[in-house]
Formats: C-alpha cells, sequence, structure tokens
C-alpha cells in the first residue's frame, strides 16, 4: 500500500450494514430456461450482436441461476450484511403481464431468498434492474405510460409471492440510465435515439410507476411496516472545471439537477415535481425550438402529491466524477438532454483510471456528492447501493480495486463524521464479474473472478473479498492489511 498517507481515525457505526450486488441480466443466464420469456436485453444482443463490444450476451452469463448454493456459501464467506440482486420480470412473467405467472422463476427466487434467510444474510431486493420484457417494449416501452399500471402488476405479484420474507426493496435501479441512455442516446437496449424527447417521456413513466408501486406497497402489503423501499438513481459530481468561475459552477449545478436531480427531485424534496429550474430551462428552449409544448411532461398536481416523500431512504449509486462548464448552443445539437442541462462534462486526465473510461479515481466527489444531496434533500437516509471499480483480465491480486474501495469508504466515513450525512448502509459493485452492458465481458466488476470459457463457470475470491471481509468484521479501514500478511501491492 502507498506509504504517505493520514490513517483513518474512523469506525463504522454499529448498526452501519455492509453487502455487494448484481443484476438479473448480467448474471443469471438461463435465458430461455424453464419457461422464461425474451427480454430487451435478449432480443437486442441475439438480433444485433455487434452492439456488444466483444459481441457477447447474457445467454449464460455466471450462470448463477443454477448456482444458488456455491454463490451464498460465497456470500458469507464475504460476510455480508445483505445481499441486492434483481428479479427478472420475464422470469416471473414471461409475456411482461400478470395473467400467467411462471411456476420455475418464482421457484427460482424462493430458493435464493431462502437460503441467503438461512445464512443471515438479508435480502435487498431490486423490481426492476433493465430486462424489460420484449412484448412491453413493443407496445411503447418506458415511453408509455401503459407501463405504469403494468409495472405495478408485476410489483404486486412478487409483494404477494415473496413479500413475507423480503422486507427490503429498490423499486427501479438507475432511471437516467433506463431513460436517458435507453430512450435518447443509443446506449442501452433498446437502443432508441429520441434525445431531448423519448428520456423525459420515459422518466414520467418510471416516476409514476414509482410512486404508484410505493403507494401500493404501503396501503396493501405492509401491514406490519417492517418493510421498506427506495429508487435507486446513479449520480456523477460535477465539479466546475474552473473553481473560480461562477459560469462553469452554475453549469455543474446545472447539470446535477439534470442528471440526478430530475428523479429525486420529485420524490425527496418538500416541494416536488421536477427541479424548477430544469422545467424553466426545457420548456422555455421547447419554445424556442418551436415545439407546440414543452418536451418535459407536466405531472399534476394530484401526481405531484403522490410521488412526494414516496420512499423510505434514497438508493445512491455512484462511481466517479465529472469537471462541468456552460455549454453553448453551437456546441451541441438540439433539442438534446445535453443541451437541456446546460453543461457540458467530462473526465479529467489526471485522475486514476480504471478498465472503464468513465470510472476514476476521485473519492473527494462522492464526499462531496453525498454533502449535496444532504443540503438539497434535508438529509435523507441515504443507502449506497452500488460503488466500486473495473479492471481487465482475470488477475486475482486486484490492488487498484483494493485501494478503490478504502479510499471510497474513507470518504464515505468523513460524509458520516464530518458532514453529518446519514448513510446507513453500502453496497460493493459487484459480487462478481459480470455481463457488463455495452462492453460484455471484458470490463470486470467483481470481488470474485469467473473463468467464463469454462462451461461451469467456476469463481475464485480476488484479494479484494478478502479486504472487503476485514472491512466489514473490523469495521475500520486498514490499508495495510492483506490476506496473506505480505503486501503484494506494495510499490
Ligand atoms: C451501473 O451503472 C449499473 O447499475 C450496473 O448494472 C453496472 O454493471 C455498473 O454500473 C458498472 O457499469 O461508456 O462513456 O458511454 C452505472 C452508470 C451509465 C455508467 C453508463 C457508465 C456509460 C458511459 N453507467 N455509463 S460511456
Amino acid at each position: 500500500a502507498p506509504t504517505s498517507y493520514e490513517a483513518c481515525i474512523y469506525t463504522f457505526p454499529d448498526e452501519f450494514e455492509f453487502g455487494c450486488a448484481t443484476s438479473s441480466y448480467q448474471v443469471e443466464g438461463a435465458w430461455d430456461v424453464d419457461g422464461k420469456g425474451e427480454n430487451i436485453w435478449d432480443y437486442m444482443t441475439h438480433t444485433d450482436p455487434g452492439v456488444i463490444t466483444d459481441n457477447n450476451n447474457g445467454d449464460i452469463a455466471c450462470n448463477a441461476y443454477y448456482k444458488t448454493e456455491e454463490d451464498v456459501e460465497l456470500l458469507e464467506n464475504l460476510g455480508v450484511d445483505f445481499y441486492r440482486f434483481s428479479l427478472s420480470w420475464s422470469r416471473i412473467l414471461p409475456g411482461g403481464h400478470a395473467n400467467f405467472t411462471n411456476p420455475a422463476g418464482i421457484d427460482y427466487y424462493n430458493g435464493l431468498i431462502d437460503a441467503l434467510l438461512a445464512k443471515g444474510i438479508t435480502p435487498l431486493v431490486t423490481l426492476f434492474h433493465w430486462d424489460l420484457p420484449q412484448p412491453l417494449q413493443e407496445i411503447g416501452g418506458w415511453t408509455s405510460p401503459l407501463l405504469v399500471d403494468l409495472f405495478v402488476d408485476y410489483a404486486e405479484v412478487i409483494f404477494q409471492r415473496f413479500g413475507d420474507r423480503v422486507k427490503n426493496w429498490i423499486t427501479f435501479n438507475e432511471p437516467y440510465q433506463i431513460c436517458q441512455e435507453g430512450y435518447s442516446e443509443h446506449n442501452k437496449a433498446p437502443l432508441y435515439t429520441q434525445d431531448g424527447i423519448g428520456g423525459y417521456l420515459c422518466a414520467y413513466t418510471v416516476l409514476m410507476a414509482h410512486a404508484k408501486t410505493y403507494e401500493i406497497y404501503q396501503s396493501r402489503y405492509n401491514s406490519d411496516k417492517e418493510g421498506k423501499m427506495g429508487i435507486t438513481v446513479h449520480g456523477i459530481w460535477s465539479h466546475p472545471q474552473d473553481i473560480n468561475s461562477d459560469a462553469d459552477k452554475e453549469a455543474s449545478e446545472s447539470k446535477l439537477q439534470a442528471h440526478f436531480g430530475i428523479y429525486l427531485h420529485p420524490i425527496y424534496s418538500e416541494e416536488g415535481n421536477f427541479p424548477p429550474s430544469f422545467i424553466e430551462r426545457v420548456d422555455r428552449l421547447s419554445a424556442e425550438e418551436g415545439f407546440p409544448w414543452s418536451r418535459l411532461p407536466k405531472f399534476t398536481q394530484e401526481e405531484i402529491d403522490l410521488l412526494k416523500g414516496s420512499a423510505d431512504f434514497l438508493g445512491f449509486n455512484h462511481y466517479a466524477t465529472d469537471l462541468c462548464y456552460a455549454l453553448s448552443a453551437d456546441e451541441t445539437r438540439r433539442p438534446s438532454h445535453e443541451y437541456d442541462s446546460g453543461a457540458r462534462c467530462y473526465k479529467s486526465d489526471m485522475w486514476e483510471s480504471a478498465a472503464s473510461s468513465w470510472v476514476k479515481v476521485v473519492p473527494w466527489g462522492f464526499r462531496k456528492l453525498l454533502h449535496w444531496i444532504k443540503e438539497q434533500y434535508n438529509n435523507p437516509e441515504v443507502v449506497v447501493t452500488e460503488n466500486g471499480f473495473s479492471t481487465f483480465g482475470n488477475d486475482v491480486t486486484d490492488c487498484r480495486r483494493i485501494n478503490y474501495y478504502n479510499v471510497y469508504l474513507e470518504a464515505l466515513l468523513q460524509a458520516i463524521y464530518e458532514d453529518g450525512c446519514k448513510i446507513t448502509k453500502y453496497t460493493a459493485w459487484s459480487f462478481l464479474d459480470n455481463f457488463e452492458w455495452m462492453d460484455g465481458y471484458l470490463e470486470k466488476f467483481g470481488l470474485h473472478s469467473i473463468d467464463f470459457n469454462d462451461p461451469n463457470r467456476p469463481r475464485t475470491a480476488k484479494m479484494s473479498s478478502y479486504v472487503y471481509n476485514n472491512i466489514i468484521t473490523t469495521r475500520k479501514i486498514n490499508r495495510d492489511f492483506t490476506p496473506t500478511g505480505f503486501d503484494p501491492c506494495d510499490f
């Protein structure tokens, strides 16, 4: 480990919990087994394999569908308090609709939930992590408001089947990635390009589906009040390129509201609705561009009220920081979400990079964004639902991942003890190397490595998993800890 640093003096609070995460399409495989229906990632990777960097897909992935016992044992060795995983909508409702529930899908998740509980590991269940049933895409997907009620139908099946044992829920993983990347930027299935339009229609649907699900869960399924539900939003800290420039400062704030605030403000702010500055800007630009009405959908007062307060905690995925400056009209296309955000952002070359070019080691940005959340939304309970570092190849001596976890967790401790942020849980992404969406199997985030050439997909613990276990058991960051006593990371 590096020799010149100040040892972190803080200890994780007694009630603070640690976990790690995966998602259904990224790990399960068994894509057409036991009655599972087709989802938009099956469809896209089969019809258009070239869109994935290594032309691969999640057909087999980590084969987790067949490895419940082994994976739960690895989770037990890791010492995590909880495991965050997502449910595959088309494994449970093969056609997307609640007319037919697939018994094998229910069995699979019952097996996983029961195996976790038997080892004292709490399930943290995400209802939707991007794998929409293909038939629902064909009626418009998330740009269609029909999806609000279809999602609620799906959620009710889940609460009826698993709600007796599962008490911790996340409705959606990363609405920005679902909406902006899926419907505006050609960067996630279904690869639409309706920039400045599709993403906002989707935002409206996803937010309303979240709010109605929360309302129905609270009124019909959570009678003992033990259950907790939130939504998970991906946040990049936007830092002014020049900290002395007012224009750059304004651009950074405007970008945060456009990227992060558009999903949080409706739920966690006191006034509700999309952030006022963002509404004002999109309304004004839409008029300038000749649209007869704003490209940003309008919530009714009733919808604003339903959304407000519709969560028990704020789920936060974080990987990196950006530098931002004010964007002028001739620098980007219109309409576009980028122009609506008023900023252009990029990563500094000065920062250490992961295998994924968008992941940089900037722990102070994590702390600043946690503080921003506290100030904006009156210090809500924050659950960090993802954080992690990617590498290439199968090296299990993953020193740079270990360093990332150490320095990000130190920043988190400072946010708790020095800034007064209410952070209750931390989740490492990821439990396993897995199908990394458009980047296939090349960029690896796992605490465990997998041999993807072996049909049995054997798992091997990386050194980071021992370090994470040490953090969980000692409740401290010790940058000198290594499982063997000698330090292969000394450089
Ligand atoms: C998370 O998204 C996902 O929830 C998780 O499933 C995923 O495995 C994990 O990150 C690691 O990627 O390549 O420059 O176009 C994080 C948000 C949004 C970050 C898409 C990367 C692509 C940037 N991600 N973004 S670029």
